[in-house]
């Protein structure tokens, strides 16, 4: 009898070791640890927890993350492309825990290339490739890899010209038309300017509570009929600068020039010309003839500042864009957006740019003030659109969290590079 209830007891000691074992082996097994890694921005060393799940899934990413071995192209969506890309294996997941509860940071990728395109968006690249409307004859270099974000600012600084038309431009030197352009150059119009955001159209806009930060800034552009009545609380209210294309201006000319949302700020046109042609000749074939509503806009508002964007800006953007680039970009201009951007880099010390790299909020929904789905509001198709974030997410200060939570990349303004 004492001999059955010894084995008993030894028993009990037993599952009693056992249970607690488990409980820590389990608490163990919750435990993350953290791998510091370089995100594609080299400034920013983020603390990321990799949960030993992930890791055991992954094999030795936590080697793979260090010395970056582990690079590939995600074969997901590029639209989707994991911020730890290029440095954890495609598949892999990775977990940011700042606090408690784990979210996964999913951010645009430097390196994202046409073939993350869907089907439909890789034809049209092939076709405006093929088409080549501007007739694009670019002999410069073409980089397999990017120069680095110093370099490209350079590029920028040095060979881009932001001067807009004046009469001093060919065809614009007549009577006529001095009557219509600002007399006031816009760098002395716009003064020197600290803090800018640059706002995008985009539908992920939309539910991002941002417009207090955007209001904040020194001075906010927009773009064409981006509206803020009614969007305040997501896109704020103040507009600096609002860029619009030529199309905007013609097609919707009648709107264009009565709706009061266009009267506040200066307004800068720009239209698609000729690759590299001399101002007579895009004059006499603008893209879109956007002359005739600018002068009765002028008519009409002669106090508000509006100018004519110099057509050579957006192919001398172009070339950097491409040079940049190692596959052919459609050969049509950058985006309002990019050339908005560009802008903006010239006026301002610092620039936030808020949605042009899609943050969590990412949609198909094309602008944030419509119900119309297109991913090629996002992704480009016209537009080089792809390159252009390629190129801004290269020459991001700021952090993947931040262009995760508010599709917020930081630029550096041109005044304050130093080539
Ligand atoms: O759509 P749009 O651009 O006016 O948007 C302004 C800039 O915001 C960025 N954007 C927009 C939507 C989105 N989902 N993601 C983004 O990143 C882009 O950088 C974009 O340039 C243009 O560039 O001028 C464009 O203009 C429209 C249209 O002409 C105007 O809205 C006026 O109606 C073009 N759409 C069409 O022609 C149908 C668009 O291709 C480019």
């Amino acid at each position: 009898m004492v001999h059955v209830n010894l084995v008993r007891k030894w028993i009990y000691i037993l599952l009693a070791f056992i249970l607690v074992l488990t409980v820590c082996l389990w608490k163990e097994s919750r435990k993350g640890f953290y791998v510091s890694f370089k995100t594609e921005n080299q400034a920013n060393h983020i603390q990321v927890k990799l949960w030993r799940w992930d890791i055991l899934k992954q094999g030795t990413a936590q080697d793979k993350a260090v010395n970056g071995t582990g690079k590939v192209l995600s074969s997901i969506n590029v639209s989707q492309v994991n911020v730890a890309a290029s440095i954890i294996p495609a598949g892999s997941k990775l977990v940011v825990k700042p606090n408690k509860s784990p979210t996964f940071i999913k951010v645009w990728n430097k390196d994202s290339s046409s073939k993350n395109l869907n089907p439909r968006l890789q034809k049209v690249r092939k076709n405006y490739l093929y088409m080549n409307k501007y007739r694009v004859k670019y002999t410069g270099p073409k980089c397999a890899v990017k120069s680095s974000p110093e370099k490209v600012l350079c590029q920028l600084r040095e060979r881009l010209n932001f001067g807009m038309i004046t009469t001093s431009d060919g065809p614009f030197n007549t009577s006529e038309w001095e009557s219509y352009l600002p007399r006031k150059n816009i760098s002395m119009e716009l003064g020197q300017l600290g803090r800018c955001a640059v706002v995008s159209s985009a539908g992920s806009m939309k539910s991002s509570h941002l417009g207090e930060e955007i209001d904040s800034h020194d001075a906010v552009l927009r773009f064409n009929g981006a509206p803020t009545k009614g969007f305040q609380d997501d896109v704020g209210k103040k507009t600096s600068i609002r860029l619009v294309n030529s199309q905007l201006i013609t097609v919707e000319e009648q709107k264009f020039v009565t709706d009061p949302q266009y009267n506040s700020g200066t307004l800068i046109v720009w239209d698609p010309a000729p690759y590299h042609s001399d101002i007579y000749e895009w004059y006499q074939k603008p893209d879109y003839n956007f002359f005739k509503s600018y002068k009765q806009y002028r008519k009409t508002y002669p106090e508000q500042p509006f100018y004519i964007l110099n057509p050579h800006m957006q192919w001398q953007l172009w070339d950097i864009l491409q040079e940049n680039s190692p596959e052919d970009i459609q050969p049509n201009p950058p985006s309002s957006g990019m050339l908005g951007i560009a802008i903006m880099m010239n006026f301002c010390d610092e620039v936030d740019v808020y949605e042009f790299l899609p943050s969590k909020r990412q949609t198909d929904i094309c602008h944030y003030y419509q119900k119309f789905f297109d991913q090629a509001c996002t992704m480009g198709a016209y537009h080089p659109l792809l390159f252009e974030k390629n190129i801004v997410k290269h020459l991001n200060r700021g952090t993947d969290e931040d262009i995760y939570t508010h599709g917020k990349v930081t630029l550096t303004g041109l005044r304050n590079v130093h080539c």
